[in-house]
């Protein structure tokens, strides 16, 4: 740059700011997207109080009644930006083969093109009429070898706020990078420029979507929407697809999963990771209340949605949550659902399209039992039980929240917070969890016997859709790892990441964490859940961490060891051997069927497919003719 102190005042770059390379850039997007302002956040509380009052002020926020719900708000979208869209997601590899058959993929060139250089290049004035927000973010804690740094720029406020609860943000994050650190560009526009004199609009977005990583260059460009996944750039698109590619690279995991820690009462804490796909209940399981039967045991929260995990000298795998808040499913959470995240909700919220009541605070499906007589929904109109009956769908009638309504929200707001949740060190693994939604065909739980099986149940593991992704709901997918949509490089490789991994870890005579595949989503012939689930999940966890002692039993089914009635603890709950029977019975002929699905799965996936699988595969047929 040939004018630094010149550039430095339009830019309104902050004296501690070191690094040159960022600053450049920060001067090229802003030419590029014809920003009519600047401003560096620096993730202050008084920074974050005058944008949120700025956000009021625009109406994109709506102050909650502060006696109910102090210092929270509610957003509500526009009604075509309500969930992340998969279609819409491009991992922009060199090479085709790289973002593999699961990802949709377009030549960088060509999408550089359509995004940046082309004649009618979608960033190209984007941010007319709108400030630029610079947020400099840690995902981990701040100075962790574990975590790394990225810049998201972006026009719209309601991400800059939503990044300070969600990551480490602001001058911190910045002194982490210095003035030649490595950071990942992340260039984020609502897609809504505004022509002088021209009215903003609460949410403004735009019809256009284009989610957009560049694995190669670890660069991401984000246009047209303002939601969730879509917008806060640090999530998905730099924690998992992004990261992904970083850990496979450098030897290391960047996964959908939540980290707990389980204490007995004998004191002994265990690590837990688990990866269940987007509103299976990750949030509840990462807060999970011990229930009746369970004195003295405890679980804390390290993260509840994606963990980075390293090998360590030590010869262990050790994890970070690489946020710092949670951005969870509203609808279904409750006192007896989620009680801790309940109270993790009591104030210092950003809601997004729940339901707002008459007195001032929030409402969604689940909370209650009986819904207030009255609402305003989450698109701003009047709702009550006989409007909702009266604009019923398939005879559902019209929710008061959009059913992937969020809360964002601090993770230290949460009570059971993990004391080691911001340990730059991270905490030791000792099992992994894999668990979809199916109202048949996979057991409750089953141990995998070795590494191998249990990258087999990861890999092949399906679930039915839900309200997460814009989308058909209910609808079985084959989601691997539940990485489907966030894997972001080749699933084939992906799969022989792991299995490399873990040979390499076995060959240094370290001890893998256990494999677990699990399934609480099994129905009865009434169409309704068999397993209570919530905190009786507690009794599945238990016997893994007997298993891992070495004093827990269990039966050799077609894919691994589960539980026999016997062998899991029932104390305070009354669930028959009946019951049992129904969540964790293998139907032979709903197997052979599941196999056909996998079959089908490793031929989408045939190209660099690892041997391991197929044969693994072989196996399980065998013990199912047997
Ligand atoms: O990607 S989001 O964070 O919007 C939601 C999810 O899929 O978990
Ligand atoms: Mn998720």
């Amino acid at each position: 740059m040939n004018q630094p102190a010149l550039e430095g005042l339009r830019l309104n770059t902050p004296a501690y700011v070191t690094h040159a390379r960022l600053i450049e850039w920060v001067a090229e997007m802003a030419a590029l997207t014809e920003a009519s302002e600047v401003y560096w956040c620096n993730g202050s509380e008084q920074e974050y109080q005058r944008l949120t009052e700025q956000l009021v002020a625009a109406g994109t926020l709506m102050k909650l009644n502060p006696e109910l719900r102090p210092r929270s708000f509610l957003a509500r979208s526009d009604p075509s930006d309500v969930a992340r869209v998969e279609d819409r997601t491009f991992i922009c590899s060199a090479r085709k083969e790289d973002a593999g058959p699961t990802n949709n993929w377009v030549a960088p060139a060509e999408m550089r093109e359509l995004l940046q250089t082309g004649p009618n290049a979608l960033f190209k004035g984007a941010m007319r009429g709108r400030t630029m927000y610079v947020v400099p973010f840690s995902m981990g804690p701040l100075g962790s070898h574990i975590a790394h740094i990225g810049v998201e720029l972006t026009d719209s406020p309601y991400v800059a706020v939503s990044m300070r609860t969600m990551t480490r943000m602001g001058r911190g994050a910045l002194d982490v990078l210095g003035s030649h650190g490595e950071f990942v560009p992340c260039v984020h526009t609502v897609g809504a420029p505004l022509e002088p004199g021209q009215a903003d609009v609460a949410w403004p977005c735009n019809k256009t979507k284009y989610i957009v990583h560049y694995p190669e260059t670890r660069e991401i460009w984000s246009y047209g929407s303002g939601y969730g996944g879509n917008a806060l750039l640090g999530k998905k698109c730099f924690a998992l697809r992004i990261a992904s590619t970083m850990g496979r690279d450098q030897g290391w995991l960047a996964e959908h999963m939540l980290i707990l820690g389980v204490t007995n009462p004998q004191g002994r804490k265990y690590h837990v990771a688990a990866a269940f796909p987007s509103a299976c209940g990750k949030t509840n399981f990462s807060m999970l209340v011990p229930p009746e039967g369970y004195e003295g045991w405890k679980v804390t929260t390290i993260g509840d949605d994606i963990a980075w995990i390293k090998p360590h000298a030590d010869g262990r795998l050790y994890a970070i949550n690489p946020e710092a808040g949670y951005f969870g499913v509203a609808p279904g959470t409750n006192y007896h659902t989620n009680p801790n995240c309940m109270d993790s909700l009591k104030s210092d919220v950003i809601f997004t399209n729940v339901a707002l009541t008459d007195d001032g605070d929030v409402w969604w499906e689940g909370m209650t039992e009986e819904p207030p007589a009255h609402l305003v929904d989450w698109q701003g109109r009047d709702w009550t039980p006989a409007i909702a009956k009266a604009n019923a769908v398939d005879g559902k009638p019209r929710p008061a929240a959009h059913p992937n309504a969020r809360f964002t929200v601090a993770a230290t707001n949460n009570p059971v917070l993990d004391p080691q949740w911001d340990d730059p060190d991270g905490v030791a693994i000792d099992a992994f969890i894999f668990g979809g939604r199916r109202s048949t065909t996979v057991p409750l739980v089953t141990e995998a016997r070795n590494w191998s099986e249990g990258i087999y149940m990861a890999a092949t593991m399906g679930s039915e859709t839900t309200a997460a992704a814009a989308g058909a709901q209910g609808v079985v997918r084959r989601d691997p790892f539940a990485m489907l949509p966030f894997a972001g490089y080749n699933m084939a490789d992906y799969f022989q990441h792991w299995l490399d991994l873990g040979a390499k870890m076995q060959a240094t005579g370290a001890t893998l964490p256990r494999i677990y595949c699990v399934n609480w989503f099994r129905k009865g012939a009434d169409g309704k859940f068999v397993w209570p689930g919530y905190g009786e999940n507690m009794r599945v966890l238990d016997w893994m961490i007997r298993r891992i002692e070495g004093h827990a039993g269990g039966a050799d089914n077609v894919f691994g060891i589960s539980p026999r009635y016997e062998d899991l603890r029932w104390d305070g709950l009354a669930f028959t051997r009946e019951q049992y029977a129904s969540v964790i019975g293998i139907d032979r002929a709903a197997w052979q069927q599941e196999l056909k699905l996998h079959a089908e799965l490793f031929q989408q996936l045939a190209h660099h497919l690892p041997p391991e699988l197929p044969a693994t595969k072989a196996r399980i047929e065998e013990r199912l003719a047997a």
